[in-house]
């Protein structure tokens, strides 16, 4: 929304976090408490339709300027988003309008590719570019991270890595040269592999709180909250706590934009719903078997494939429960109108 548009009193600002339907917005370089309007609160009927942190909202401010009302949401050009742990399908929005997602994984006990596989699925979904993040090289010989590197170049994957460690500052200039004004970073990642770290680290002090992990690499959760932070250039990063379970998110699209050479493979298949399984005349497994596509990237395709079709007929299936409980409840209330 242009500023120019917005309604009389109203101007721009960024939500820089949230806690429990209050929330904080960086305005003009400063940061205040928020809340939504009655008339917001009253309109918005999906978690979704709430402010992130990262959204963009118009406010009115009051109190000489130190609080403010949240009247609109304006559109997101990019967001993040996971389905939320429990029954029902929702779901979370992590974090709004983010040009870089760097997942951030430890060389040390972290390392998996399934779960970067799913990392790059969310910011294929939410159209974030993404670029992973390998920290805690110091823990590590070099030949071991040259094999995840290798590892997760095998897995065709073709975004960009930084290998770093918050111990001896490598990797973190190159990390930083991402990092230009105007350009929103989110982290995301398993907790304890160095996040926060690397933000104080940027800023130069302890702003938010880190911990020790225990010998295995395992640690407790340190970030509870999801924060935006402006750095000095004006470049914006957002902390997020470790994700212990990865919701899958059920999209399609982002499957399709996460294994864009497999979909475009998809297309000289004999069958235009080829599963790329066992059906004569497909070009994925022809790919696979010429050596054109890797066994690894194809194998990692199907899993994640399965996955979200297994994720998708449970939300089919649910859904399917509740019209009949619908249908079950509108017969029994037509019997007590009859009656
Ligand atoms: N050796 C080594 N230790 C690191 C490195 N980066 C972080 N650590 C340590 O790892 C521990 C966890 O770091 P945090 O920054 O709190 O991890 P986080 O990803 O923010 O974790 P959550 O907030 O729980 O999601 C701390 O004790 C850090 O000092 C690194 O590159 N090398
Ligand atoms: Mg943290
Ligand atoms: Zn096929």
């Amino acid at each position: 929304m242009d500023q120019t548009m917005l309604p009389d009193g109203q101007v721009e600002a960024r939500v820089s976090a949230v806690d429990r339907g209050s929330y904080r917005i960086l305005h003009n370089e400063r940061e205040l408490p928020a809340e939504l309007s009655g008339r917001f609160s009253f309109l918005a009927d999906s978690p979704l339709d709430l402010p992130g942190v990262g959204d963009r909202v118009s406010i009115q401010l009051y109190d000489s300027d130190s609080a403010a009302i949240i009247h609109s949401l304006q559109e997101r050009r990019s967001f993040l988003r996971r389905r939320r742990a429990g029954q029902t399908v929702e779901y979370q929005l992590i974090a709004a309008n983010i040009d870089i997602a760097f997942i951030v994984q430890s060389c040390h006990f972290d390392f998996n590719i399934r779960r970067l596989d799913r990392y790059l699925v969310m910011a294929a979904d939410g159209g974030v570019e993404p670029v992973i993040l390998l920290t805690k090289i110091d823990l590590v010989p070099a030949e071991e991270l040259d094999r995840m590197i290798g590892a997760i170049r095998a897995a065709g994957i073709t975004a960009r890595i930084i290998p770093l460690s918050n111990q001896t500052g490598a990797g973190v200039d190159e990390f930083r040269t991402l990092l230009q004004p105007g350009t929103s970073c989110c982290l995301l990642g398993s907790s304890g592999v160095g996040k926060t770290t690397l933000i104080n680290r940027l800023l130069g002090r302890e702003l938010l709180e880190t911990r020790q992990v225990s010998a295995t690499g395992e640690g407790t959760h340190t970030t509870s909250r999801r924060q935006l932070i402006r750095l000095e250039n004006g470049a914006m990063l957002i902390d997020t706590p470790g994700m212990r379970e990865l919701g899958l998110l059920g999209a399609s699209e982002g499957m399709e934009q996460g294994f864009e050479d497999i979909f475009e493979l998809g297309a000289d298949c004999r069958y235009s719903d080829c599963t790329h399984v066992q059906e004569p005349g497909c070009a994925v497994r022809q790919a696979v078997a010429a050596g054109s596509l890797s066994q690894a990237r194809y194998d990692s395709y199907l899993k994640l494939k399965k996955e979200s079709e297994y994720y998708e007929m449970s939300y089919a299936e649910k859904r399917k429960k509740d019209k009949e409980f619908g249908r079950f409840i509108n017969n029994a209330m037509k019997q007590i109108k009859k009656k």
